[in-house]
């Protein structure tokens, strides 16, 4: 039985090093949100089911390969109808990233409440939710509520807000669904604060998420660090300053995935939390999600440096 399910579409990845407007030259890797936090979770060391569907395509193919290359439990990766997803992303003179979506209609927008009951949801020690998932089609939005029904307590959820897929309404019924079956909730300050909680001030938005019945609550603030608060505790853990930063696409899912491989495998939130944090510093380091993936060893390291 795996220690962690992620729920998800796992993505095709072009990225170019210049903007979208006109970028010839891309590099293929591959991505999407799920597919960063259970390479992260498997590489921080749990034994990660990746629950998805993928085209019967050479993508497809290539998809269940890199996440077995990345010795992610590849059983519940289903083949079927729909195409592989695909995003590109492109950089931007201000160092912003720029994504276009090729996914509508995607095999992992097929998804929903009978794959969570033909998976080991209710088995796995933590199990890794987000709104990218929720709100990709309706059926989608049902699995994610079903499976943080079955996976009672155990929920890990990042709220992942993107308005090119949903709308805050809609991002926001799905989290007020959500939090009162998780154990601890990821909002990004201030993209996820600002669309759904209504605020840009990360204790605050802790607050909110807490009284929409959340156990924990970790806002990400990037290079400020994340504000935890739990029912009896609120606390400030810095950011780890990264050595090298290369592109942060994928930092926030490396958190997600990292602090739940090391809440399965029992450590406290405040750990699980500052182990994130040193993947996430890791991964700003590598092109794309995927490109720079940090070691259990190496996220010792960075927590041992304080
Ligand atoms: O967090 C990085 C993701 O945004 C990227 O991998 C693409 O999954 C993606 C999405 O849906 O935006």
């Amino acid at each position: 039985v795996p220690d962690v399910v992620i729920i998800g579409e796992p993505l095709v990845e072009f990225s170019a090093a210049d903007p979208l407007t006109h970028a010839e030259t891309f590099r293929l890797s591959f991505s999407g949100d799920a597919l960063n936090a259970a390479v992260a979770a498997s590489a921080a060391g749990a034994h990660v089911a990746l629950v998805t569907r993928t085209g019967e395509d050479e993508f497809g193919d290539r998809l269940v390969e890199f996440a077995a290359r990345h010795g992610i439990d590849t059983r519940w990766m289903w083949r079927g109808p729909g195409h592989s997803g695909a995003y590109v992303v492109g950089a931007d003179p201000l160092g912003t990233r720029a994504f276009a979506y090729l996914r509508s209609g995607s095999a992992a927008s097929r998804l929903g409440p009978s794959d969570v009951d033909r998976a080991p949801v209710a088995e796995a020690r933590a199990v890794l939710l987000s709104g990218i998932t929720a709100a990709l089609s309706d059926s989608c939005a049902a699995a994610v509520v079903h499976a943080a029904e079955k996976a009672g307590g155990k929920v890990v959820y990042d709220p992942n807000f993107r308005s090119r897929l949903t709308t805050p309404a809609d991002a926001r019924e799905i989290l007020v669904k959500v939090a009162p079956r998780a154990a601890l909730v990821l909002p990004s300050c201030p993209t996820d604060t600002s669309a759904l909680l209504d605020t840009t001030d990360p204790e605050e938005a802790a607050e909110a998420c807490l009284d929409l019945g959340a156990a924990a609550v970790a806002v990400t603030c990037g290079a400020d660090g994340v504000h935890l608060a739990s029912r009896g505790e609120r606390r400030h853990l810095p950011a780890f300053p990264a050595t090298e930063i290369v592109d942060a696409t994928g930092a926030g899912d490396a958190f997600g995935g990292a602090l739940t491989a090391r809440l399965a495998r029992g450590a406290s939130i405040v750990d699980a939390v500052r182990g994130g944090a040193a993947a996430a510093s890791i991964c700003l380091g590598g092109q794309g999600g995927t490109g720079r993936i940090a070691t259990a060893a190496e996220i010792e390291r960075l927590l041992a440096q304080g």
